[in-house]
């Protein structure tokens, strides 16, 4: 059997394996499907640099680069179990029942998997064995002797072998659309009518946008805002399925169902998320109107014992995040959200409840699809993030940035609008100054034009209008003062472990 032949017939076993698994996955849910295990296991396995890393190359597409990994990582090993596999020695089976195996015991490691959910990878294994014993087993080129030579019996066998691929390859797509159909809470979605706002957030006073200049929306578009997570899967979690528990340091224990909530008052507020992945000058920030309850209501509900300072909050897939409690209590109005921009939650932002905390990154306060609120101590709990190397404390720092003029953009002769954004929340910002450089020499700092503040735990955007006459490179450079009088510092400092500093520069020749 020639090399190539054996190489199809294992990763055909391995399609055979994926489809097989995928279709009987279909009505158990993402819990059961071993490749959303293995791979949310290698997300949680990945060193901390590593997974900034991957953020920082792929952003939101981080998840898709694993994905592409995990199958060309599938594809390699399928090729060598093909190669290996022997009639009389099944090496190549061995290999599918060791990856089965290994793929059992990662559904079983996820939050909230049962035993029912190996079932589907179990039955893929023996598919995929069978699939690998029958295309070795000499069945179809042994009966050669006997028949027409027009029959090449190699060429038989690499046409059962692209055969069972394609069915393979078929049963995931079948088996992804259908767990879809089954799973999707995108009807439960549009079917929510959220309650009567008692308090809404403040109308928008005329002036947050300066004018003749393309600087970021205001008011983020919740299509445009920006996503990160740790789930290969979004969570599916319907509004009947969904239920909060509160326990810990609590004198009573307390779960609230999604219809409970209702004896709560339900108030908007306008919060700028951010993430601490955000470089310098990106975009993993964004501002939009949450709508939702007091998590200081719920919490009064259990009676939070003196001692606790920590609220850690955990998802539904098991993300954590631990949160000083006097961020969840005090004034500032932290929000357990279900609406965001007068929308149900969108599902990948957290439907249908999250946590919006204003001043905190969103790795130690924002745990979206939230189910659970332990009270706890620093002392004896950690988030997510902290083993991993990020600071078990996560205040947002100043920062700007500039969206216009765009990295390497012309800027004709003349007069210019530049502008851009800048947030300090829960401070709020004060000033932004901007410095334009070019060979001829270093600008001074010069004010820029603030657009109207909203609110202290709200981005600021500005413009700044500029004579352009002298042609050549220039760079312009973009800094804030925040309301304690705090000017953003140029020292660089890595986004690990607590948030990037240093100012955004953005380099334009002026044609
Ligand atoms: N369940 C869950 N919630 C999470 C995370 C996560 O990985 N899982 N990431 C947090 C981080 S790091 C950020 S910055 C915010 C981002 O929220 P967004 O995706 O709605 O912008 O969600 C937070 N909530
Ligand atoms: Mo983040």
């Amino acid at each position: 059997m020639p090399a190539t032949t054996r190489i199809l017939s294992g990763i055909a076993a391995a399609a055979v394996t994926l489809g097989l698994s995928a279709l009987v996955a279909a009505p158990l849910g993402a819990s059961a499907d071993a490749r959303n295990a293995i791979g949310s296991t290698v997300i949680d396995l990945t060193p901390g640099p590593v997974k900034e890393w991957a953020i920082q190359t792929f952003g939101t597409a981080d998840k898709l680069f694993l994905t592409v990994m995990v199958l060309l990582i599938i594809a390699v090993l399928a090729a060598v179990a093909g190669l290996l596999e022997r009639r009389r020695l099944p090496i190549g089976s061995v290999m599918i029942a060791a990856a089965a195996i290994a793929g059992c015991v990662a559904v079983l490691s996820r939050a909230g998997s049962t035993p029912v959910d190996v079932i589907p990878t179990a039955v893929g294994g023996l598919g995929g064995i069978l699939t690998l014993r029958f295309l070795t087993s000499g069945r179809l080129t042994d009966g050669s002797a006997h028949e027409a030579a027009e029959t090449d019996p190699g060429r038989r066998l690499s046409l059962a072998a692209l055969g069972l691929l394609g069915l393979g390859v078929l049963g995931t797509a079948v088996g992804a659309m259908w767990s879809r159909r089954v799973h999707s809470v995108a009807d439960d979605r549009a079917a929510f009518a959220p309650p009567k706002v008692a308090r809404p957030a403040p109308p928008v006073p005329p002036g947050v946008q300066p004018p003749g200049v393309d600087v970021t929306p205001f008011v983020t578009d919740n299509a445009d805002f920006y996503r990160i997570d740790t789930a290969l899967s979004v969570p599916q979690l319907s509004r009947d399925a969904w239920r909060l528990r509160i326990h810990g340091m609590v004198d009573g224990e307390k779960t609230f169902s999604f219809a409970d909530l209702e004896q709560f008052e339900l108030v908007e507020q306008m919060v700028t998320l951010a993430c601490v992945s955000n470089p310098v000058g990106g975009d993993l920030v964004g501002n939009a109107v949450w709508g939702g309850y007091r998590i200081r209501d719920l919490l009064a509900a259990a009676g939070v014992s003196p001692d606790a300072d920590m609220v850690l909050s955990e998802s539904s897939d098991g993300f954590t995040a631990g949160t000083p409690i006097e961020a969840m209590t005090d004034d500032r109005d932290s929000l357990l959200a279900i609406t965001m921009n007068g929308q149900p939650l969108p599902i990948e932002h957290g439907y249908p409840a999250r946590l919006v905390v204003p001043g905190l990154y969103g790795y130690v306060s924002a745990t979206k699809w939230v189910v659970d609120l332990e009270l706890t101590r620093f002392d004896r709990a950690q988030g997510y993030w902290t083993p991993l190397g990020w600071s078990e404390r996560g205040p947002i720092k100043t920062q700007s940035r500039i969206d216009v003029p765009r990295s390497g953009q012309d800027v004709p002769v003349g007069p210019v609008r530049f502008g851009g954004v800048a947030w300090a929340q829960p401070r709020g910002v004060r000033a932004v100054e901007v410095r334009i450089d070019s060979p001829a020499g270093e600008g001074p700092w010069q004010p820029a034009t603030l657009g109207a503040a909203y609110s202290d735990d709200t981005w600021r955007l500005w413009s700044f209008d500029w004579q352009a006459d002298e042609a050549g490179p220039h760079t312009i450079t973009v800094r804030a003062t925040d309301n304690t009088g705090y000017v953003q510092t140029s020292d660089w400092a890595s986004v690990i472990p607590d948030g990037a500093t240093g100012r955004h520069s953005v380099d334009f020749a002026v044609v």
